[in-house]
């Protein structure tokens, strides 16, 4: 590429990344309406339809990588399918339309719409399988964390690089019967747990604004899409990560090579699951630590959405007030 062909889409970057809220502000519109209602499905797929609506006005030539699901089991925003106007950069997309169906289906705490970009290649194509996952937020030395070494071992190194006791450090742990060794191991160490029901792309989050969110570090399994979600937006936020897919059976190793994975058991760092720049935006569906969730006014919608990138490190909190809610094409 030459340099001016590479600055045209630096400007265009620029621009995507204002863009890439949109295309969140919808699908958490939509899924918002559904808030509440008990039908994850339902959430889940008026989400997706606005997410997909909304991603096709971009320009890009983009491909879902992560997404809702194989080609046969997801008829909309599968991985593979190409998404965008096709006119502008070649992109990676991963998305996760409501990251959280359940809290959403419940109205509780911390349901996203995410989605992030890279240029081809740069995000990590994982299968929809289990991965074991470890984040803490910007400003620590690096290697604190060891997705190897028991849980107790890392609040204590933790710990002791925050300068406190272990007793205050706060651990995000999805509440999962799974997670009951991790659970005692960090109890161990006398520190906090702070069980979430689902949305542990929210969990990794949280762990890059500790002051705001009370949560000094994520642990424990699971989604290997949420995980690479996780990745890329700790890349725009600073921090350190690492995860590794949990690998069944056979077939899943096959699948997982045949995404391109050579050696399933590796462990990922966040810059090997999202790589070169990336950009990432996130709204809230219902109210979060981060985000609030959507507002239904009289007059019109309110959504809190945060846009970031990566090669630049901002981070953008758009609130928008949208008075012509005609575009979010919500059914009576
Ligand atoms: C997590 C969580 C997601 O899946 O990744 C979880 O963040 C893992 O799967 O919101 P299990 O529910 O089987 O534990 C979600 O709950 C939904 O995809």
């Amino acid at each position: 590429m030459n340099p001016q062909e590479d600055k045209c889409l630096e400007s265009l970057d620029r621009k995507l990344t204002m863009e890439l809220g949109r295309v969140t502000e919808a699908a958490a519109v939509a899924a918002a309406t559904l808030r509440g209602h008990g039908d994850e499905k339902a959430a889940d797929q008026a989400a997706v339809d606005a997410m997909r609506r909304e991603l096709n006005y971009l320009p890009i030539d983009g491909v879902v990588r992560i997404g809702e699901g194989e080609r046969d089991e997801a008829p909309m925003l599968y991985i593979g399918e190409e998404v965008g106007t096709g006119d502008g950069p070649a992109l990676d997309v991963a998305l996760d339309p409501l990251e959280g169906t359940t809290i959403c289906a419940k109205n509780t705490p911390n349901s996203l719409a995410v989605i992030a970009l890279a240029r081809t290649g740069n995000l990590l194509y994982a299968p929809d399988v289990y991965m074991d996952k470890i984040a803490i937020g910007p400003g620590y030395a690096k290697n604190v964390i060891d997705l190897e070494a028991p849980a107790s071992e890392n609040i204590k190194a933790l710990a002791k690089e925050k300068g406190v006791k272990p007793s205050q450090i706060s651990a995000c742990v999805l509440d999962r019967p799974r997670h009951a060794p991790i659970i005692e191991e960090i109890r161990s160490t006398g520190a906090s747990i702070r069980l979430i029901g689902d949305g542990d792309v929210a969990g990794v989050i949280h762990t890059t604004n500790s002051e705001e969110t009370g949560i000094d570090i994520y642990i424990g399994t699971g989604g290997a899409p949420e995980g690479v979600l996780a990745a890329a937006a700790l890349r725009c936020t600073g921090g350190q990560m690492f995860g590794r897919l949990v690998i069944k059976n056979d077939e899943q190793r096959e699948r997982t090579i045949g995404m391109g994975i050579s050696d399933p058991t590796q462990i990922f760092s966040m810059e090997e699951m999202a790589k070169g720049d990336v950009l990432f935006a996130a709204t809230g569906v219902t109210d979060g630590n981060f985000l609030k969730g959507v507002k239904f006014n009289q007059d019109n919608i309110v959504t809190d959405t945060v846009v970031m990138r990566s090669s630049t490190g901002t981070i953008r909190y758009i609130k928008g007030v949208h008075s012509d809610i005609s575009k979010f094409h919500l059914k009576d």
